[in-house]
């Protein structure tokens, strides 16, 4: 257990990734927020989804091998290494989202958590894909993550960090409370996520705005609901002329915004976490052991989508 109970925790913004950049590319500008949120007293550093490439989700492929250039076979790999050697040297640990190609050929979205010596101590498979799997011809891009990705097979899951009780997730997953209910349910006390946020939403004509909006709203209640901090990571800016929100945050377990990206670009923000926080919630109006009533919440998993009222 973390005796002083703070954390120096870090959410490493990145803007965009073009079609043309390369890994190598990608990997010094992570190398540099790492070197920046050391100086800044971070001990963890969360980095965004499909943190290596652009959000390749929005181009319609159908060859495999043209496909295959954004998925990593192994992590760590000879063009990421640097990144894990960095970290072990600063002493840092880190959250990284990455496409994921087994030896098997199955694909995930995927996150992985890296100890400060350079070990992977967690993985997590993006559970709530989004998007769809037709090519939609009419739209101005497409979001493929449900042709491009299986649905992630390892749970949700809480690793110890630095003493802390890390629980992870993937972009759209922030969006369910069932995410959090489910890390909190295993006394998780930070949860850590990275984002790929379209501005536009191709299905309805939403307000810009408001895909700030319920992101933000996303993260600040169930923060609160789940007595846990919550740092959040995006990609953002103009990928190759399409663009996707940033607002970087990291949330307090008092719902409250400690810290956010104020621009669009690789940006880091740092806060001291102060866990404690966190416990007070646990131990009073969400101490869970107290207060839930399970018996009335059957529905939840018994049923998928919405149906008819109960009898
Ligand atoms: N990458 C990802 O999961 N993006 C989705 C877009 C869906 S729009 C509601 C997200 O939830 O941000």
């Amino acid at each position: 257990m973390n005796s002083n109970r703070a954390i120096g925790l870090a959410v490493a913004q990145m803007g965009p990734v073009n079609l043309a950049d390369s890994r190598e590319a990608v990997v010094r500008r992570l190398l540099e927020m790492l070197r920046e949120a050391k100086s800044r007293g971070a001990e963890v550093v969360v980095f965004p989804e499909l943190a290596l490439t652009t959000f390749f989700p929005r181009y319609w492929m159908e060859d495999e091998g043209e496909l295959d250039r954004f998925f990593e076979k192994t992590m760590p790999n000879p063009r990421v290494q640097p990144l894990f050697d960095e970290a072990k040297k600063l002493g840092l640990g880190f959250y990284l989202g990455y496409a994921e190609l087994t030896p098997e050929g199955r694909r995930f979205n995927t996150s992985i958590l890296v100890d400060k010596t350079g070990n992977i101590i967690g993985k997590y498979r993006k559970i709530h894909l989004p998007g769809h799997s037709d090519h939609k011809l009419e739209a101005p891009f497409q979001h493929l993550e449900k042709k491009y990705f299986e649905v992630g097979d390892l749970g949700f899951r809480v690793f110890d960090l630095h003493d802390t009780r890390f629980g992870m997730c993937l972009c759209n997953d922030r969006r369910w409370p069932e995410t959090y209910r489910v890390l909190s349910l295993q006394s998780a006390e930070i949860v850590v996520l990275g984002y790929n946020t379209p501005s536009v939403n191709i299905h309805w004509n939403e307000p810009v705005h408001l895909r700030t909006t319920t992101h933000l709203i996303s993260l600040q209640a169930n923060a609160y609901q789940n007595a846990l901090w919550v740092a959040a990571a995006a990609k953002c800016g103009s990928e190759d002329g399409f663009h996707m929100i940033g607002s970087s945050v990291i949330v307090a377990p008092t719902g409250e915004l400690v810290a956010r990206a104020l621009t669009e670009d690789d940006e880091v923000i740092v806060v001291k976490a102060d866990l404690r926080i966190g416990e007070n919630f646990r131990k009073h109006v969400f101490n869970f052991a107290k207060h839930r009533r399970p018996e009335f919440y059957r529905l939840i998993v018994d049923r998928v989508g919405a149906g008819e009222p109960l009898p």
